[in-house]
């Protein structure tokens, strides 16, 4: 096991962040760019035979296709439903159960890890839509995860900078207990907002930002003209509150019960079968 040195990990748990350049080869991330690509290309065919997508884009890049059937049709939900949110998919296990991660999970929270229910698959499209305001990740989950350390990765599917949006953190505000929101989580009062000065956290194809679930934190706007695709997904220790209690996540390692961990994308799914 590699996982964090004893300086990242430091920096992780007295700052509440830390960008790793380089984490694993980019080249890992293919498998899950691949299936994307097919269910892009899926949709964009029945859409285009359905008269709805005047051509299909075959040619546009990972970057560029889903903006380009965007700007030609009215609305495109079920595309949409298939490569965004919680995708369940042999590529996503993949990178969910990736050991360079799992290492790294491994040096904060031990070796007993459940994939945590709360992830995501994102296209920030270049149209000033998905800026996500400043929040904590555990707004969205509830005073219940207080006491769950929750080891949270931002990772893009592209290189990712200040000019197609990445992460802004604000260094030291994981020390702040939940602060208050107006409406949505994604909205702290300007008044409850910790007072030190973001930091910008670009990070490339391979590299990684890891957060905690009270680190304060934003997603701002894609002024490029190529999609920001990316991924959050969220460890935390086994048999500890998720704040998804409807929602299995799954036990990537364990040594305590190994009996339990998801081998495969036909063990993780297989845990939405109960009752
Ligand atoms: O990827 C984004 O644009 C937002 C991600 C985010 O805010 C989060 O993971 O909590």
């Amino acid at each position: 096991m590699s996982g964090l040195t004893a300086e990242q990990l430091e920096t992780y748990v007295n700052a509440g962040y830390l960008v790793i350049d380089d984490l694993f080869d980019p080249n890992a991330l293919n498998p899950l760019i691949e299936e994307i690509d097919k269910d892009v290309d899926y949709w964009a065919k029945v859409y285009h035979e359905e008269r709805r997508l005047p051509e299909t884009f075959s040619d546009e890049p990972f970057e560029r296709r889903l903006r380009s059937i965007q700007m030609a049709m009215d609305g495109f939900p079920e595309l949409l439903g298939a490569v965004l949110g919680k995708r369940k998919t042999a590529a996503m296990f993949g990178v969910l159960t990736m050991p360079e991660i799992l290492d790294v999970v491994e040096s904060v929270i031990g070796p007993d890890i459940l994939v945590h229910p709360q992830f995501n698959s994102r296209a920030k499209m270049p149209d000033g839509s998905s800026v996500v305001g400043w929040h904590q990740d555990m707004g969205f989950l509830g005073e219940e995860v207080a006491d769950t350390f929750m080891v949270n990765f931002w990772l893009p599917l592209v290189d990712s900078d200040r000019n197609n949006g990445c992460l802004e953190v604000i260094p030291g505000s994981h020390r702040s207990g939940l602060l208050p929101f107006d409406e949505s989580p994604e909205n702290i009062r300007a008044e409850a907002m910790p007072g030190d000065s973001p930091v910008c956290c670009p990070v490339s194809k391979g590299g990684v930002l890891m957060i905690q679930h009270r680190t304060v934190h934003r997603s701002t706007p894609n002024y490029s003209d190529g999609i920001r695709w990316s991924l959050d997904i969220r460890y935390s220790p086994v048999g500890e509150p998720t704040g998804r209690p409807d929602v299995p996540g799954f036990v990537a390692r364990s040594t305590s019960q190994p009996e339990l961990v998801c081998h495969s994308l036909e063990d993780w799914l297989a845990l939405f079968n109960y009752g």
